[in-house]
């Protein structure tokens, strides 16, 4: 049995349910008013935390794996190991000062006053950059404290930066790039790796499902080199003869990324009658 936290309600509780769900994994219909829950098809028991204990839970194997933001993670310091950026709760910790202040780089945060929750990655971002500055650490409403007169610049979570906009502030400098991690004890004993590879094997069938789009085109016999090489597909495309004398059909798997790309490539080396049909899993 695998122990996993997640957040209990927030941001990440969804996409965090989603997730499991999407592998597989069921555990009732209605987990947001759980503490805990034993899924009925998989050796995992679900835990709902606050996020800000996750990450020592799992670092004292109270639990032995966490779905929790990198901004989380790199704040608490515990020692865990990130197993999988999971690409969703994504963000920006950033610096961000009255519009009114002029910024011209990070010496511009000498001797500042920086209100945060995030204390000990501002105060690492600006060891780094030699700043001194005066770290004033709250335990939330960072964004108002410039206009209260409590601090010169913030260290916040921004995602669209409308909160930003709405108190008279600019962001200035992005210091950390954060999404979702699950992260695992640094000790798991061999039954629960071999679990977590179970539940890791799945999230790749999906995300490279996601990624992935199936084609399926029709191309005189004449082409079919040309049309094979345009293809990044998996390994060669699969080419079947059509009934049609000199024609066939192509299939591959092309990347989400490229697809666009590579049917109009396909379209001008002569390919007709293309397809393109989602993936529900794909196991590489
Ligand atoms: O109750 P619990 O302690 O579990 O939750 P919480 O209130 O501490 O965290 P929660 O649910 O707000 O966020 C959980 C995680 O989601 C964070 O640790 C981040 O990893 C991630 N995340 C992604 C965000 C945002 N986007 C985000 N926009 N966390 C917070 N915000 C805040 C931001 O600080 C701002 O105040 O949302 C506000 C709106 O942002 P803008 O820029 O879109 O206006
Ligand atoms: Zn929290």
């Amino acid at each position: 049995m695998l122990r996993i936290a997640i957040q209990k309600s927030g941001r990440l509780f969804e996409d965090s349910v989603a997730l499991l769900h999407d592998a597989g994994i069921s555990f009732g219909s209605n987990p947001g008013r759980l503490l805990r829950a034993q899924a009925d098809n998989f050796p995992l028991e679900i835990i709902f935390l606050r996020d800000d204990d996750i990450p020592e839970y799992v670092e004292e194997g109270v639990v032995d794996a966490g779905i929790i933001g990198e901004n989380v993670v790199l704040e608490k310091q515990k020692n865990v190991r990130t197993v999988e950026r999971l690409g969703f709760g994504k963000c920006r910790l950033s610096l961000a000062m009255p519009k009114s202040t002029a910024y011209d780089g990070v010496q511009s945060l000498q001797n500042l006053r920086i209100a945060t929750t995030y204390g000990r990655v501002l105060a690492a971002f600006l060891e780094k950059n030699n700043i001194r500055a005066d770290i004033h650490e709250i335990s939330g409403a960072v964004e108002i404290a410039p206009s209260l007169g409590l601090a010169d610049a913030i260290f916040d979570i921004v995602s669209t930066g409308s909160t930003l906009l709405a108190n008279g502030l600019r962001e200035v400098e992005t210091v950390l790039e954060s999404e979702a991690l699950l992260v695992a004890n640094l000790a798991l004993e061999t039954p629960k790796q071999e679990i977590l590879a179970r539940l890791l094997f799945r999230l790749h069938a999906n995300r490279n499902a996601k990624n992935h789009r199936y084609i399926l085109m029709n191309a005189p016999n004449d082409r079919l080199h040309e049309i094979a090489r345009i293809i990044p597909g998996m390994k060669s495309p699969t080419v079947l003869p059509l009934a049609v004398e000199g024609w066939s059909s192509l299939h591959s798997v092309v990347p989400e990324a490229v697809f666009w790309d590579v049917l109009e490539q396909l379209k001008a080396a002569g390919a007709e009658g293309i397809l393109v049909v989602p993936i529900e899993r794909m196991i590489v």
